[in-house]
């Protein structure tokens, strides 16, 4: 427990306030503290927790200010939990005690959530209301065929032949038709949902390659067999069960694994020792690492060096700049020769046009994506249907 930070603080004394940043939550070690909300403009008391329980979870559940305040109303004794050591901790924690931890903070959820749902948010009732049937929805839609796996293919610039194809995913709601997941993947981050969600794209991204071998279609695969990129996102990549998953996955669909390659942000890398032993986990089931919208987060070069990644995909900002701003393409030709030095694929996003394209090939971009080529349409579109 030696590097655990233990704090006390005085009866009458305010842990934190309503407004206040929230990057942590406390276990009480001893004393009580009671958590206050505003409900219709006037203070309440919402909870008095004690001994074992945790507090400010909000900091461990999302990146908003405290929404309620937390006052000591004994001398108390509490250890802090940080948000990235909690999610660092959960992945190599013994097993029982991982469970412990994950039981707690599964409990807290559930509780945050009713006392969400009990308490009406003041600023904007409507909207909240709006969210929460929205995430009853996109639960309802994963749950009973509504979502469909589109894929856009990634081609050879040279050869013109399809290397492989990135996955993404779409709701088909019964009322309003196809949403794009700019709309419901932050919702599904927001829920949780992002986890059953990103499993049940994993699995159908998985056979969609598998059905590219097996049966007739139209698409000019280099070699015999393309891979498939699938987008993992912030929910998934501290989900502790994600790896375990991935593993299940890739057995029971019999996919090799080196022809499945898994896109994350630079943002996921900030957390350096979780993502490194992340990155390891799917490296040792032999899967592809991608970094996707390479060049908007902080595109640290000390990235390339420190994790393992396979392959760059320049983001589409620069592509879509490349004809006009010179800077945009000085920026493609360093990440073009980087990407040489390093030994490291590379794929520009969003080529929409020939003269894009052509400029890419001469650059020296091998591989590339964009509405020029293909836009995403449902995998059925490659095959013959009778
Ligand atoms: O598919 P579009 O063409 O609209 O994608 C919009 C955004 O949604 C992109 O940033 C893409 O990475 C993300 N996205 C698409 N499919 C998935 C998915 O299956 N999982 C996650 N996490 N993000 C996805
Ligand atoms: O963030 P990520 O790179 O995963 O997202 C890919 C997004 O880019 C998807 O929304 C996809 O539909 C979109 N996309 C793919 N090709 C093009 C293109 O040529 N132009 C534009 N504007 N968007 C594209
Ligand atoms: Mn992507």
């Amino acid at each position: 427990m030696a590097e655990l930070e233990s704090r006390s603080v005085k009866a009458g004394e305010l842990l934190f306030a309503e407004g206040d940043a929230a990057d942590c939550a406390y276990v009480i070690e001893s004393g009580e503290i009671e958590v206050t909300m505003r409900i219709e403009g006037v203070m309440r008391c919402v909870a008095v927790l004690g001994p074992g329980e945790l507090v400010g979870d909000m900091g461990l559940v999302d990146d908003e200010p405290r929404s309620a305040s937390a006052i000591a109303t004994a001398d108390t004794r509490l250890t802090t939990i940080t948000r990235t050591d909690l999610a660092s901790k959960l992945a190599v924690a013994d097993p029982l005690l991982r469970l412990l931890l994950e039981v707690s903070v599964k409990r807290l959820r559930t509780k945050l959530e009713s006392l969400r749902a009990a308490t009406p948010i003041p600023m904007n009732t409507a909207a909240a209301v709006e969210v929460a049937r929205l995430e009853g929805e996109l639960k309802a839609g994963i749950n009973s065929g509504q979502m469909q796996l589109y894929v856009q293919p990634i081609v050879d610039m040279h050869s013109h032949q399809i290397i492989g194809f990135e996955s993404l995913v779409r709701w088909l709601h019964p009322i309003t038709g196809l949403v794009r997941p700019d709309f419901f993947i932050p919702l599904a981050e927001r829920s949780g949902l992002i986890v059953p969600l990103g499993r049940w794209v994993l699995r159908e991204a998985c056979q969609a390659a598998l059905r590219f071998d097996r049966e007739q279609n139209h698409a000019k695969i280099a070699g015999k067999s393309g891979f498939i990129s699938v987008n993992v996102s912030a929910g998934q990549f501290h989900d502790p069960e994600f790896i375990p998953e991935l593993s299940n996955i890739l057995r029971e669909t019999k996919l090799d694994p080196a022809r499945l390659q898994l896109e994350i942000t630079e943002s996921i890398l900030s957390d350096t020792s979780a993502a490194k032993r992340w990155i390891a986990g799917c490296k040792k089931l032999g899967v592809r690492i991608a970094l996707d919208d390479f060049g908007t987060g902080y595109s640290s070069l000390s990235y390339l060096h420190e994790f393992d990644i396979d392959t760059l995909k320049i983001d589409q900002s620069f592509v879509r700049r490349i004809l006009e701003d010179k800077r945009s393409e000085k920026i493609i030709i360093t990440i073009i020769q980087l990407s040489q030095a390093l030994g490291l694929e590379i794929v520009a996003e969003g080529i929409e046009t020939q003269a894009m394209f052509d400029r890419l090939a001469t650059l020296g971009c091998h591989y590339g994506q964009g509405y020029l080529i293909a836009r995403p349409s449902p995998i059925d579109a490659y095959f013959t249907t009778h």
